[in-house]
């Protein structure tokens, strides 16, 4: 099972430091490997917040999913985890990324984790300790989802049935993501593109399923929370611009 980890509230390695302690005292389970921690930039939720440390642990366990989420959610409560608004700064945030090969679409537990696939804040520590566990259902290892952000070009894609919101979304997005003027092409630039010309993200505004590489899931149905979801979902893929 390979776990993300992250913190920005608090003295956060200590925190990272014992709640791996804990983590390895679950009954059951045994810490196979820790990732390094890595300082990375907050991705989405309210503006101002603290720098992360993020990092990766691979375990092994006989518990259920759902018996190690509800472990993994007392730990997160033991460090006064307030869970109020979403993806606000948190003392520790403890989240499954895979379970071996399992797939589960639960309404309280989705694994593989829904925005991993994207996350460079996750992927590059996972990677550290877990490079050929692969994502089902993509197929990919952790090692070329990681390298996937750092070598595809920038292109983008949105798709979803309703027009309206599709046109409306793509014009937002540009609209935040066009670089200053310049003749010189910025090979850091982020271009929409449509979904048949190798976009290396999608985000789709509904279940359309079809989609072989990376896709962001927009779960909010109110227009500022889907702005949110798909600039932090571009954000998370390209945290440096
Ligand atoms: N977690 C989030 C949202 N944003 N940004 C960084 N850098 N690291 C995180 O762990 C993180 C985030 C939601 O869980
Ligand atoms: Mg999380
Ligand atoms: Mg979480």
């Amino acid at each position: 099972c390979l776990l993300a980890l992250g913190a920005n509230l608090g003295d956060r390695a200590a925190t990272l430091r014992q709640t791996l302690e804990l983590i390895a005292q679950l009954p059951a389970t045994q810490l196979l490997a820790r990732s390094t921690w890595h300082q990375t930039a907050p991705v989405g939720g309210p503006p101002g917040q603290a720098s992360f440390l993020n990092g990766a642990l691979l375990l092994d366990t006989t518990l259920e999913p759902p018996e190690l989420a509800r472990h993994l959610h007392q730990i997160e409560t033991q460090f006064g985890r307030n869970r109020q608004i979403r993806w606000d700064a948190r003392t520790i945030d403890i989240d499954i990324l895979l379970f071996g090969a399992q797939v589960i679409d639960g309404a309280d537990l989705e694994i593989p984790h829904p925005r991993m696939s994207f996350r460079q804040f996750v992927l590059a520590p996972a990677a550290e300790i877990a490079g050929d566990m692969r994502h089902p259902p993509l197929g990919w290892t952790i090692a070329a989802l990681c390298n996937h952000w750092r070598t595809a070009p920038r292109r983008v894609a949105i798709v979803g049935e309703n027009q309206e919101l599709l046109k409306w979304l793509s014009e937002e997005l540009s609209r935040n993501l066009r670089a200053p003027a310049s003749n010189v092409p910025d090979p850091k630039t982020i271009k929409l593109v449509s979904w048949d010309q190798r976009p290396a993200l999608v985000i789709a505004l509904d279940k359309s399923d079809q989609i072989l590489g990376p896709v962001a899931r927009i779960t909010s149905d109110e227009r500022a929370g889907i702005m949110q979801e798909a600039i932090a979902a571009v954000q998370a893929a390209w945290p440096d611009g």
